[in-house]
């Protein structure tokens, strides 16, 4: 066989070797959810027509053409039977695109369709496009809704950049539609922006993160909530804080909206991101919240701390200290799958059900804030504890 010839067979089966392997969850219990071993997408699930020129004799080494660099925050949904992951694809050259993974099962088995997701191009200026969150809206359209980052041409700056929100929509997760990037008229810049599944008040009612740098939220209190009255030309007049930042806890930096918001007969369950500034740099935890039924910017509950946090491996990777989620799947029986990537490099999936993430957000304790009231609220269990354990004898 000739050198090309060992190379391609030997890729192609490390390939199908990877597609096929079976997922496990991780022996760790914390009540709450449960961690699956292997991540669900990683830069080698990139299919090999992406990455190599298969012609002998254009590409006598079999040499990588077009490398991927990393497979990350996907938006999920279940369409047809399948579980859909539209991943955020980095290539070597550090430019992002969006392609479709599908798999029969939740966990693993997830296959890259042969192309990318070719958006319509209709915004020259558009630099980068990443983290796509998937609404299927009750008006019949299953919508993405992403980062579309341009350069800031009125800064000398050579990475200065503005952040919107890009709008597509699809039937079939197959063609696609673009709209008008968001209209957010209080803010100058906008990214994490989620789209509710249902009419709020008869609009399109839309999870926003105001900003006022690319990366820095400055003014911007936390995530914000807007409605919009026409989808085909989207403005947002003003919007309102729902889960704040606050000092010295697990949001201080930023935080935004994650996966699309999950209707419970208690309220929405919220699967967001919190950001903490650290001397290593930020550090990004996934964290819960539960806005009122009637009211989808209403906090109700925000448990104290974060949900996942970077572990093990997972900490380490193009941008370290990092798990990020956009997209989670809530099968027929209440199990939810959280996809959630670590360190922007790799995208991995957590178990658990509503029941669980609703019982976690209403019953964990409020963060108090403060060393000295979270030393009484955990002397507070303890004696809750102790007096159980003399009573059961
Ligand atoms: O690098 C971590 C994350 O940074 C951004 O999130 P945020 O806007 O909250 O800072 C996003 O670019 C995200 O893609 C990335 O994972």
């Amino acid at each position: 066989m000739s050198m090309f010839e060992t190379a391609y067979e030997r890729e192609k089966a490390r390939y199908e070797a990877l597609i096929t392997k079976e997922n496990h969850p991780i022996d760790a219990y914390n009540g709450i959810f449960t961690r699956w071993q292997n991540p669900v997408l990683t830069r080698e699930h990139a299919p090999l027509i992406w990455r190599f020129d298969f012609n002998p004799e254009t590409n006598p080494n079999f040499m990588e053409r077009l490398g991927v660099n990393a497979v990350f925050n996907a938006g999920a949904i279940k369409l047809n039977g399948k579980y859909c992951l539209v991943a955020r694809v980095e290539g070597n050259d550090r430019k992002s695109f969006f392609a479709l993974a599908e798999s029969d099962s939740p966990v693993d088995g997830f296959r890259f369709r042969d192309y990318p997701i070719q958006l319509p191009d209709t915004c020259p200026e558009e630099t980068n496009v990443y983290d796509m969150r998937l609404t299927q809206h009750e008006d019949g359209w299953i919508y993405g809704v992403f980062c579309s980052e341009s350069k800031d041409r009125s800064s000398p700056d050579l990475s200065a950049a503005v952040a919107a929100a890009g709008i597509v929509r699809t039937k079939d997760l197959e063609t696609w539609e673009r709209l008008p990037n968001l209209v957010t008229n209080e803010s100058p810049q906008q990214r994490n922006v989620c789209l509710l599944p249902e009419f709020v008040d008869g609009k399109y009612a839309f999870y926003t993160r105001p900003m006022d740098g690319f990366i820095e939220t400055g003014s911007g209190g936390g995530i914000g909530f807007g409605l919009c009255e026409d989808i085909t030309h989207p403005v947002i007049e003003h919007e309102r804080i729902t889960s704040r930042r606050k000092y010295h806890t697990i949001t201080e930096s930023k935080n935004g909206a994650g996966a699309v918001p999950i209707k419970t007969a208690q309220g929405w369950l919220h699967i967001a991101h919190g950001v903490r500034n650290t001397a290593a740099g930020l550090r990004y935890v996934v964290y819960v919240f539960m806005t009122a039924p009637d009211d989808p910017a209403r906090v109700i509950a925000e448990p104290s701390g974060f949900l996942i946090a970077p572990y093990g491996g997972e900490r380490v990777g193009d941008v370290s200290n990092v798990v990020f989620t956009n997209g989670a799947i809530v099968d027929d029986n209440g199990t939810l799958y959280i996809y959630y990537a670590s360190a922007d490099t790799r995208l991995h999936v957590a178990s658990t059900t509503v029941d669980l993430l609703v019982d976690f957000a209403l019953h964990t304790p409020a963060d108090p804030l403060r060393s000295a009231d979270c030393v009484k609220q955990r002397c507070e269990l303890i004696d809750r504890n102790l007096a159980y354990l003399r009573q059961q004898g």
